[in-house]
């Protein structure tokens, strides 16, 4: 558990004076979130990697698109955030799919912030 540490001015002084004291404060943990990124290659067909967008991130034809075009372009985006577990699956069906099908696209997680 992390802890916060807030500066109080203490009440019970009547001197009037500032005193500072240091409360300790319970911070709630959100779990971790993961980005899940594709790489860009020469060899893997436009419309494969349209597809697996389609197929593995719930996207239109038209957001698969445009995503694998900044891929293309820029070498690489982030194609969505998930917890832990999902975007490891998202990773492992990717890669699985592109190996199935011999083209070498690239697809790895990393951990946000
Ligand atoms: N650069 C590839 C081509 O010109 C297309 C491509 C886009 C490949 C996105 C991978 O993640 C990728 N055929």
């Amino acid at each position: 558990m992390s802890f916060e540490h807030i500066l109080m001015t203490d009440e019970s002084d009547d001197e009037g004076e500032m005193d500072l004291l240091t409360k300790t404060k319970p911070k709630t943990q959100r779990p971790p979130r993961y980005k899940v990124l594709l790489l860009n290659d020469d060899y893997t067909p436009m419309e494969f990697v349209v597809m697996v967008l389609e197929r593995f991130f719930g996207m239109t034809h038209a957001q698969a698109f445009e995503i694998m075009l900044v891929v293309h372009k820029k070498g690489l985006a982030v194609v969505g955030v998930f917890s832990h577990e999902i975007a490891e699956t998202r990773v492992a069906q990717v890669m699985d799919f592109a190996r199935r099908h011999q083209h070498p696209l690239q697809c790895t997680m990393e951990k946000e912030e």
